[in-house]
């Protein structure tokens, strides 16, 4: 059992403290009820442009950790980006017309999943090997941070749909972040609309805001000054959450107040893939005086802490980040987990090349 528990862990865990309801009307009733939510996901489906420019990426802080650094000059092209993270109605609508399963609502492929976990795992029993996500739970007492076992659950039945297990539902939250979304999900998504995931480079160029060197998208006030700013994690991780900002797990887009650019949530609420493959010196081997323009990451992937994987980035941080353990919502923290890993504070969103 306790391998077992490791091998799920392996399978996404990062450092991460840091429906519709049938309707029993008649067809038209149901049609009707498409055509309304089609006509929110449309008018929910806003994007801005991000005009180009050039700046310092990187930790701005002492907060930055080994992957942060060092600072770099880098220059992105303009891009179109969306407002919000991809919300329930949104991913809903995809999947109302592709027909689209999710990597959580299928039974994993051993071959597939022991590439992520530590060579040499054994393969647990079949009744576990079922279609599942990580859901969050939290803890009734302060517990070694470095343990996710004790706030990460692999739940079978866990998905987009059911966000915190069977016996949940996404009835009345169609403007919530969509998440259980594995980064082969985010990207048949934005193909799907014409879009594509954001460069870690972009997004990050992105969440600044028009702000110069700032640790955050709303410049340098610490995240539990002033007003509530973004819903993240308020008290002592993972066990005592005072809800300062009124959110104790996601929260509906739109809740805070955008960046400089009309961006939403870029921190907190749920992280966001980016398209790079994740690598702890990447910032090294760009490191060059005269910059590096529109860097879309390395060609594969190195986490010193689990070597065996190949994973992807994401930005932001969650409801789960707090300024003491994870600071996931400075604009230059960086994580990584598997493409094939879906967890209930990860979602995403897309952007468009300049036409
Ligand atoms: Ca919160
Ligand atoms: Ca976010």
């Amino acid at each position: 059992m306790k391998q077992f528990k490791y091998l799920f862990l392996g399978l996404g865990l990062f450092l991460a403290a840091c429906n519709s309801n049938p309707d029993s009307g008649g067809k038209s009733v149901e049609s009707e009820k498409n055509n309304q939510e089609k006509a929110k996901a449309d008018s929910d489906n806003e994007m801005v442009f991000i005009p180009g420019g050039t700046y310092m990426m990187g930790g701005d802080n002492e907060q930055a950790s080994p992957d942060e650094l060092p600072k770099h000059k880098v220059t992105v092209n303009g891009f179109w980006m969306d407002v919000t993270e991809v919300t329930n109605a949104q991913f809903a609508e995809f999947v109302k017309e592709t027909g689209y399963i999710t990597t959580a609502e299928q039974k994993p492929d051993w071959e597939e999943l022991k590439k992520s976990v530590p060579p040499g795992t054994p393969k647990p029993d079949d009744s576990l090997l079922q279609a599942a996500s990580m859901i969050f739970l939290s803890a009734n007492e302060q517990v070694n941070l470095n343990d996710y076992s004790q706030w990460w659950r692999w739940e079978i039945g866990a998905n987009w749909r059911h966000p915190h297990g069977r016996g949940s539902d996404i009835k009345d939250k169609e403007n919530y972040p969509v998440v259980h979304i594995s980064y082969y999900d985010a990207e048949a998504y934005c193909k799907w609309a014409g879009k594509r995931l954001p460069t870690e480079a972009e997004w990050e160029w992105a969440a600044r805001g028009k702000l110069t060197g700032s640790i955050y998208p709303w410049g340098d006030e610490p995240i539990e000054k002033g007003k509530p700013k973004a819903n993240t994690w308020n008290g002592e991780f993972p066990y005592e959450n005072n809800n300062w900002d009124n959110y104790f797990y996601a929260a509906p887009v739109k809740s805070f107040s955008p960046n400089g650019y009309g961006l939403y949530d870029m921190a907190g609420n749920v992280w966001e893939w980016c398209s790079d493959w994740y690598r702890a010196d990447y910032y090294q081997m760009v490191n060059k005086p005269e910059g590096i323009i529109n860097p879309k990451g390395p060609s594969d992937s190195w986490d010193p802490d689990e070597t065996y994987a190949q994973k992807r980035s994401m930005r932001g941080g969650s409801f789960l980040c707090n300024d003491s353990y994870c600071s996931g919502f400075r604009v230059a923290r960086r994580m990584k987990t598997t493409p094939d890993s879906s967890m209930e504070h990860l979602g995403f969103r897309c952007v468009k090349d300049k036409q």
